[in-house]
């Protein structure tokens, strides 16, 4: 059984397996977190993406980490938060569960994701924290590829969410 670990940091620099990346359907780039990991992996990455030709919500994408710590890059698009009645807790259900089963797919050993959709697309942050945390644990719990899934935090509001959520999720 895997661990989940949480923890405040950039996400650019951490040194795992893979990184998820909080893409949008075009996998060309944007700002937040993308634009962050497209800086730090540099201009190999887009193209790299541009091969890709995009990635519909929920669904994932992988690349190398070029100049990243990181061997790999998962871009998955999460939901825009609109109303909730959008299938949006469906969709950012994929987004985990496919950006997890294509790291194990290629033995990633460890993962880290930042907190899909809770920046510029607006889905609230205590909702989007169960949701990731449910998904992460019921994932480790059925698999033996993934030792280790840390979330990484950006700020200190996503960082209490996420802890608040784990006693929720995961107990102890
Ligand atoms: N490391 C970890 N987390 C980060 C970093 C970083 N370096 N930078 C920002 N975050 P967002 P979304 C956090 O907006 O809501 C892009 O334009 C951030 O504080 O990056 O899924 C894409 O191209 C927040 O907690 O992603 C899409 O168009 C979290 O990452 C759109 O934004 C997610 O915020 C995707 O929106």
């Amino acid at each position: 059984m895997g661990t989940i670990r949480i923890i405040r940091g950039d996400i650019t620099k951490i040194k795992v397996a893979a990184i998820v990346n909080a893409a949008n359907t075009t996998l060309l780039g944007g700002g937040g977190v993308d634009g962050a990991i497209h800086r730090a992996a540099g201009p190999e990455l887009l193209a790299a993406c541009q091969k890709l030709h995009g990635c519909a919500t929920g669904e994932a994408k992988i690349t190398p980490g070029f100049r990243l710590p990181a061997q790999f890059i998962i871009h998955t698009p999460g939901p825009i938060w609109r109303d909730g009645t959008q299938s949006e807790a469906c969709l950012l259900h994929n987004s985990y569960r496919n950006s997890l089963a294509l790291a194990a797919a290629y033995n990633c050993q460890t993962i880290a994701f930042p907190s899909l959709s809770t920046g510029v697309y607006r889905y609230p942050l205590a909702a989007a924290a169960v949701i990731a945390l449910t998904t992460i644990r019921d994932f480790l719990a059925a698999n033996t590829v993934i030792q280790t899934v840390t979330m990484v935090c950006f700020d200190a509001t996503t960082l209490a969410a996420y802890q608040q959520a784990y006693q929720q999720v995961v107990g102890n």
